[in-house]
């Protein structure tokens, strides 16, 4: 049996692929998930200017996830368009993720991708560690609005979203159908939760120090409020735009619920930092076993199967 997908009209070999995380920052991090199972190459987030990143420590492993300030240390989208001719060898999708912190450096970093060999576009709208005073944009429907009006018509390559978890419908409904306006063709689904805080209690202070002390919650505390929005984007956009679920995906049967919820496609981002690359040929073998014997013959065959008790 394949795992053969479809994100935005192009193939991916398999289901699962990188989140956009800080193990795929760097030429030799992203050569390796070349090699690996990887269904596509994501590269971490990158913005205008490379970036340290907030002062240490800025990320705590919990036991069921990752709490992080990270910052968004990267290299610079100059030199990850450099890589790019140097990936092609793997042939996968290569995924460049943009963040910005206007709508011009938004609308820089799209161009410039759109003139590259990169395969897919994904914006980062919802990193919710830059700071304490705006909210991610993605949270805010006007300048979501201002950020698609100025970058959905620079170029042919697909653009998608990487969206924050929204806890409640209304802004999604919004949301889908600003996506449907302006010609988005997937979404990544969802980025951590931000503005959560982990204290430890014995030394009576805050996890990291970024931020102070906030910062993106991930992994499978996150997975219910993930499942729940890849699946209401699932049912308002039906059909028209790929979805790339993501949040607390740890084993085969994590793949399997996102699938059922409606997910064209897989990202993996706290047990690929953990368990590195090895952990995609893992996760499809485990998927493989479980359609296999639930009697579905394709990836498609399941896709959005949930039923309602
Ligand atoms: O680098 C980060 O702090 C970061 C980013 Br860009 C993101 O999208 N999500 C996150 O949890 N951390």
């Amino acid at each position: 049996m394949n795992l053969i997908t479809k994100i935005a009209g192009r193939e991916f070999e398999s289901y699962t692929l990188n989140a956009s995380v800080p193990r795929a920052s760097t030429l030799d991090e992203l050569k390796q998930i070349g090699q690996s199972d990887s269904a596509a190459i994501m590269m971490k987030s990158c913005t205008i200017k490379k970036r340290k990143g907030n002062p240490l420590p800025r990320i705590f492993k919990l036991p069921l996830g990752y709490f992080n300030s990270e910052g968004l240390p990267n290299l610079g989208y100059k030199t990850y368009l450099e890589f790019i001719p140097k990936l092609k060898k793997y042939n996968k999708p290569i995924i460049v993720s943009v963040a910005g912190f206007s709508v011009d450096e938004y609308k820089i970093l799209v161009k410039a991708f759109q003139e590259s060999e990169v395969d897919l576009i994904e914006i980062n709208l919802s990193c919710p560690n830059i700071d304490n005073k705006t909210e991610p944009i993605a949270y805010n429907l006007k300048k979501t609005e201002e950020v698609l009006k100025e970058i959905s018509y620079l170029g042919k390559k697909p653009i998608g979203l990487k969206l924050p978890p929204y806890p409640y419908y209304s802004i999604q409904q919004k949301i889908a159908n600003l996506i449907k306006k302006y010609s988005v063709s997937f979404l990544s689904c969802v980025n951590t939760l931000g503005n959560s805080l982990i204290i430890d209690e014995i030394k009576e202070r805050s996890v990291i120090k970024a931020t102070r002390g906030f910062g993106g919650l991930s992994g499978q505390y996150i997975k219910p409020i993930a499942l729940g929005n890849v699946r209401r984007f699932y049912e308002l956009l039906k059909g028209k735009v790929s979805i790339m679920g993501m949040g607390g995906v740890k084993t085969g049967q994590d793949v399997f619920e996102f699938l059922l919820a409606g997910a064209d496609a897989v990202q993996i981002g706290t047990a690929f930092v953990e368990e590195g690359v090895s952990c995609f040929q893992r996760i499809n073998k485990e998927l493989k076993s479980i359609l296999r014997k639930k009697g579905y013959s394709s990836i498609s065959k399941a896709r959005g199967k949930l039923k309602i008790s």
